[in-house]
């Protein structure tokens, strides 16, 4: 297993038992707020006051003290540690639970809840406050420019080409807690397949919308799957 290189998808199922919500669940946000008003450039355009409220709101729960990297985040962040090869963990979660956990070779293809990016300057700058239409830019001093580091519905995810890269070579690609709704992460699975070389497979609640597939799945809480599959990986690959 010298050298053999794992990538590791994660989305909102991961952090759901740290506290914070999942999406479409039926107790998700997207149960309760419309995409359209908060997740699109053209809602930030057209109201960004509710949209700064929507994520204040979510950056005030992350930061809250009950909220901790749970089990399969730990578990993860070991796995990084311990495997003799490169492992990358690509997150659609825009938290920070991976970097608490210790993950260090990480990618937030969706962005981060505690970073402010300015519309004028285009500096990313950490931002652990709520944010106004007033707050100035900590990095060229503008005011009312700011908006919260995350991409929305119509823009680009992030690192883009060292994600394909890094699917490219990879030798197992595992899907952690992601209901493969939203693209291009929904795809990374097919495009692993492509390569034709690597196992693939899933660890989510329930099987997810693209789960066929997947050459493994295992279903049940992030807390007991993923430890679990940690450990299998460490001790006898796959
Ligand atoms: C547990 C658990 C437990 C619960 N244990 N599991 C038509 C076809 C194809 C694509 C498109 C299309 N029309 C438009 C598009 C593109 C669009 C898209 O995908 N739309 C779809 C809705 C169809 N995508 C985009 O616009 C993206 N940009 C783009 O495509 O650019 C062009 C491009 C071209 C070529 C290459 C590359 C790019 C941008 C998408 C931005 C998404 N942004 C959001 C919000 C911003 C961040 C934030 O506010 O947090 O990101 S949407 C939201 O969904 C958030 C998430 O990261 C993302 C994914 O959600 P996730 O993580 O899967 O959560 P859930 O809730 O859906 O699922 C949770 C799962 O966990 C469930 O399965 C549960 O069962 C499970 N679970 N408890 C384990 N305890």
């Amino acid at each position: 297993m010298q050298g053999r290189r794992i990538v590791i998808l994660t989305g909102a199922g991961i952090s759901k038992e740290s506290g914070l919500d999942t999406f479409r669940d039926p107790d998700g946000l997207w149960a309760r707020v419309r995409i359209e008003d908060v997740a699109t450039p053209e809602a930030f355009a057209r109201d960004p006051g509710r949209v700064h409220a929507f994520y204040n709101h979510r950056r005030q729960t992350l930061l809250e003290p009950q909220v901790a990297p749970n089990a399969a985040h730990k578990a993860l962040a070991r796995l990084e540690a311990d495997w003799p090869g490169e492992v990358l963990l690509v997150t659609q979660n825009i938290d920070d639970l991976h970097e608490r956990a210790g993950s260090k070779n990480l990618i937030h293809i969706h962005g981060e809840l505690l970073k402010a990016r300015c519309l004028v300057c285009g500096g990313v700058s950490p931002w652990g406050e709520a944010m106004t239409r007033d707050s100035l830019c900590p990095l060229c001093g503008a005011e009312g420019t700011l908006r919260v580091h995350v991409v929305w519905f119509g823009e680009m995810p992030l690192e883009m080409d060292r994600i394909y890269e890094a699917l490219g070579a990879c030798d197992l690609f595992v899907s952690i807690g992601t209901s493969g709704n939203v693209y291009p992460a929904a795809g990374f699975v097919a495009e692993v397949r492509a390569g034709g070389q690597a196992h693939t497979v899933e660890l989510n609640l329930e099987p997810s919308d693209g789960f066929t597939a997947f050459a493994e799945c295992h279903h049940g809480p992030a807390t007991v799957e993923v430890p679990a599959f940690v450990e299998r990986i460490l001790a006898d690959g796959w």
